[in-house]
């Protein structure tokens, strides 16, 4: 028993015998020690005093139980997207905490809204105008009246509630209330959510109302805004987007086809990944920046919403993706997911290093990505990798194999503040125990280029690694590295 337990105990039944002395009932100075004691007991087997973390200020601290629980989606854990994103243990999360009072990253959702009273969402956890009083007048002249937490943009008003659902999901991923014993665990325990909902009851939105929302994020404040499900791009939102790369606000937005070769330097396109690091769709049309969790996600469910049912999707039953106490929870997969997991992780690099650009930002998100299989560019996004790549660090790599003339052809193109070497090296099979350097061809500052013929690969590799290795000016490197199949590589030459 602690020092506290034992404090409260004694408090308490001083008090009892107090009120003892008051109805004329005495006790004798051993019968008050056996007392006292007994009471002592009872009290510390009843739990008098348990949970309570006094600097917590009284608030209960107790693990979230879907942060640890499995079964959901077949055996892997319930919230594998975050674990997967390197936040797999309460450590991890209580490093993504935010200090009390960081409210300068302000992360804005253009979506469907947001159920601002769920339980698992922690009032904390939303932004608030920090001008503007319920009043009936427009106190900070912004143009919208009484905007305190957002702005509705389908029916005008400052109450941006949803009614579909997909925008608490989005925001439960970020903002969901850690350690209250409670459904699951949110990426960056208090950080400020600002809701802008576009997307009405059905779930679809007007692209001019996308654009005034986006107008509106950067006006009031947003760091970074997530465009999870908006398709492809009118002129008015390359407007919005390019006023706010002109603000350095970071726009975080799956990969709807066009966004990636507009060039804004504040965009992230993202794709979706499964449990197993596989992109979901094929993103060869179109290569996104980053990859992050989008099937098999668990969430907030925003109350009286099934927005599964709702978008049409083909077999499925009514309340099928409920989960928990009050189906105060729910799964899906969208691809849109992945984009909030990418803007949590902005929103904690912007409250580590204030000072980096929405370009270095995405540099470092893609330089601490998890490559995945013998992928040259693409990676999955690792949160707390990227909170530990050195500020002002980035190095941009691949490598491409390309089989022309009976020759194969290997290119190792780079991109970096500071190269202090590079090299191509190969080896046998898709993980080499060994790797051997190539001969170069021709070396420039960033790009190695080797040229190899049949005879330069033993016959016996039927698949044959190349790596791309970059070491940086502070010693840290990357690599990157593609597999090829040389089982019938020059045989056509040869006959
Ligand atoms: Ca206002
Ligand atoms: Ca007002
Ligand atoms: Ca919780």
């Amino acid at each position: 028993m602690d020092s506290l337990k034992l404090a409260v105990s004694f408090t308490y039944f001083c008090g009892i015998l107090r009120s003892l002395r008051k109805y004329k009932v005495r006790l004798n100075g051993s019968w008050k020690v056996v007392f006292v004691v007994f009471a002592i007991l009872v009290l510390s087997f009843s739990g008098c005093g348990k949970n309570t973390d006094p600097a917590s200020n009284g608030k209960i601290k107790a693990h979230d139980p879907h942060f640890s629980s499995a079964g959901l989606f077949e055996s892997y854990p319930d919230q594998w997207a975050l674990h997967r994103i390197g936040i797999n243990s309460r450590d991890h999360l209580q490093a993504a905490t935010l200090p009390d009072g960081t409210d300068s990253v302000i992360v804005a959702f253009v979506d469907s809204g947001l159920d601002y009273k769920h339980p698992d969402y922690s009032p904390s956890a939303l932004w608030r105008n920090p001008n503007e009083e319920l009043n009936g007048k427009d106190d900070d002249g912004n143009g919208y009246v009484d905007d305190l937490i957002g702005w509705n943009f389908v029916e005008h008003d400052n109450n941006p509630w949803d009614d579909f659902g997909h925008g608490t999901m989005m925001a439960g991923i970020i903002g969901a209330e850690v350690e209250n014993g409670l459904g699951i665990a949110g990426m960056v325990p208090g950080i400020k959510i600002m809701p802008l909902k576009v997307f009405n009851f059905f779930g679809k939105a007007r692209s001019h109302k996308i654009a005034e929302a986006i107008v509106y994020a950067v006006q009031n404040g947003a760091t970074v805004i997530c465009l999870g499900d908006v398709a492809h791009l009118t002129e008015a939102e390359k407007m919005a987007i390019s006023h706010a790369e002109q603000a350095g606000v970071v726009i975080v937005a799956t990969n709807p086809g066009n966004l990636t070769e507009l060039g804004f330097s504040n965009l992230i396109t993202v794709g979706a990944s499964d449990s197993q690091d596989r992109p979901v769709a094929d993103v060869g049309a179109s290569i996104p920046d980053i990859l992050a969790p989008g099937a098999d996600v668990l969430s907030l469910r925003a109350r009286r919403t099934d927005f599964v049912l709702v978008s049409g999707e083909k077999d499925y039953v009514p309340g099928q993706n409920f989960v928990g106490p009050e189906n105060m929870f729910y799964h899906a997969d969208r691809s849109s997911f992945s984009a909030a997991f990418v803007a949590g992780a902005v929103a904690m690099l912007q409250v580590k290093s204030p000072d980096f650009s929405p370009r270095q930002i995405k540099e470092v998100l893609r330089y601490a990505a998890r490559p995945i299989g013998s992928s040259t560019e693409l990676g999955v996004l690792d949160a707390m990798a990227a909170l530990h790549v050195k500020p002002g660090y980035w190095i941009d790599a691949r490598i491409e194999v390309t089989e022309n003339e009976g020759k194969l052809v290997v290119q190792g193109l780079f991109h970096s503040d500071q190269v202090q070497e590079s090299w191509l090296e190969f080896g046998e099979g898709t993980e080499p125990k060994e790797w051997k350097p190539l001969s170069l061809q021709s070396s420039e500052t960033s790009r190695l280029v080797s040229i190899l013929g049949r005879d330069d690969i033993p016959e016996s590799w039927s698949e044959t690694s190349f790596r791309l290795v970059v070491v940086h000016g502070s010693g840290m490197n990357k690599t990157v590295r593609e597999v090829w199949p040389t089982r019938d590589f020059g045989k056509e030459n040869q006959q």
